[in-house]
């Protein structure tokens, strides 16, 4: 079957939620896809970050296929014998005490939305069900009701309601906003250290530190989503750490969690917050299932051991630095931290789509967010002379009348 066979009946039998580039893939290695016409394409995506290790890495694949033929499942009414040692590993990479395991980003989300309200009635004093949580403009962090009942995006939330109450808003960026929203229920503020969805929207320099401040000023938690833009993507472990002194009281993980093999996600936390959870209050079938920490500790060992952070920092300037010097009448910025980078084009360039286009036939796959910018998000193991080779091809674009 070629392309446009598998895209007919996709279109007939799947709900029409995506808009996905007409590209069909069927095989995929490190930085590069391949798709059912036999076309090799670099991916600058990484399913939103979540191969950061690169597509089928060899070591994730092996401690999957392994754990596979012993036991996948056992519920969490048993033990197993892998999500001790995944703590552990997650532990040893974070610097966090504890963590809770679960599936998509989303449910990390909700876990800690649920823990932070539980802080706020048995540790703050906030009235049963009177906590406030903070959010900002802009903000993306799943597709659940109670997450899309503080999103700012009319197509995520409009025909969605009714909504889950308990959320405020205020502008990203700006942390004075942040503190006079602070009332006596306010239990957290929850913040992408670098807004991935809004179109890799990174806040003035100081925000982060200043809220972190304004947090422990008012007895308010900081909770950090990590799930697009940590795990090494920008350069470091968690891009809260490229401003010094901020230690978030959570951070949420996703995504590149499993290397993109599986769906893994979870709230890092300390003891003394993480321990308010019960036994019964929280959970997930599949959340801690062994074959999951097998794959965990797997793409946790990649980051680490290939010091994907440290080649995320290096090769994002880079990539950086070149494209800001194409000359290019459509292009109103370049910004990024690591491999997160954004190409924000002028409103007259006519949207990122048509670039994203050209692009792809000419052996490329990038996508726009929010209709002027084009993302730059290629797996951490790219190397420079796979970025050589991209960059006259995206130069070609970038100058397309
Ligand atoms: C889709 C966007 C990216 C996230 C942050 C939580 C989640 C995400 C910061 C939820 C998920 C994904 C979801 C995916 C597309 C993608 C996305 F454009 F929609 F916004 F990356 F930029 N927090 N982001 O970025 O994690 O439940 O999906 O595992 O198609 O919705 P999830």
């Amino acid at each position: 079957m070629k392309t446009q066979q598998f895209i007919e009946i996709e279109e007939q039998y799947g709900a029409h939620n995506y808009h996905p580039l007409d590209v069909v893939i069927e095989q995929a290695e490190g930085a590069w896809v391949y798709d059912v016409d036999g076309n090799k394409f670099l991916d600058c995506l990484s399913a939103y970050s979540a191969v950061n290790q690169g597509h089928v890495h060899p070591r994730i694949l092996n401690a999957m296929l392994e754990q596979a033929k012993k036991v996948t499942l056992t519920s969490r009414a048993f033990r197993n014998d892998q999500l001790p040692l995944f703590y552990k590993e997650l532990s040893e990479f974070s610097g966090y005490e504890m963590s809770l395991p679960m599936n998509s980003g989303a449910e990390a989300v909700e876990t800690a939305i649920k823990l932070a309200r539980k802080w706020a009635y048995r540790v703050k004093g906030v009235p049963r069900h009177q906590a406030e949580i903070i959010t900002v403009e802009g903000n993306f962090h799943g597709r659940t009701t109670t997450i899309i009942s503080f999103s700012t995006e009319p197509l995520y939330r409009d025909d969605f309601g009714p909504f889950t109450p308990g959320f405020v808003t205020v502008p990203y960026g700006d942390a004075e906003a942040f503190e006079k929203a602070i009332t006596p229920n306010t239990a957290a503020i929850s913040i992408e250290p670098i807004q991935g969805e809004a179109g890799v929207v990174i806040p003035p320099k100081g925000y982060l530190k200043k809220v972190a401040e304004i947090c422990k000023k008012h007895n308010v938690l900081l909770i950090v989503d990590e799930i697009q833009t940590g795990l090494c993507r920008t350069g470091r472990k968690f891009a809260f750490q490229h401003e010094e002194g901020v230690r978030p009281d959570m951070v949420i993980i996703g995504k590149a969690l499993s290397g993109g093999f599986y769906p893994i996600s979870a709230v890092l936390a300390d003891a003394d917050l993480m321990g308010l959870f019960q036994p019964g209050e929280h959970g997930s079938t599949f959340g801690g299932n062994p074959l999951a920490a097998a794959i965990g500790r797997a793409a946790i060992g990649v980051l680490r051991d290939e010091k994907l952070d440290e080649r995320a920092n290096e090769l994002g300037n880079y990539f950086i630095e070149q494209l800001s010097e194409v000359p290019s009448k459509h292009v109103k910025e370049v910004r990024g931290r690591g491999l997160l980078i954004g190409v924000e084009l002028h409103p007259a360039a006519g949207g990122a789509r048509r670039f994203c286009e050209a692009l792809k036939a000419r052996g490329i796959l990038a996508k726009e967010t929010h209709d002027h910018v084009i993302r730059f998000a290629p797996p951490l193991v790219i190397d420079k002379e796979t970025i050589d080779w991209a960059l006259p091809k995206i130069r070609e674009v970038l100058q397309m009348d």
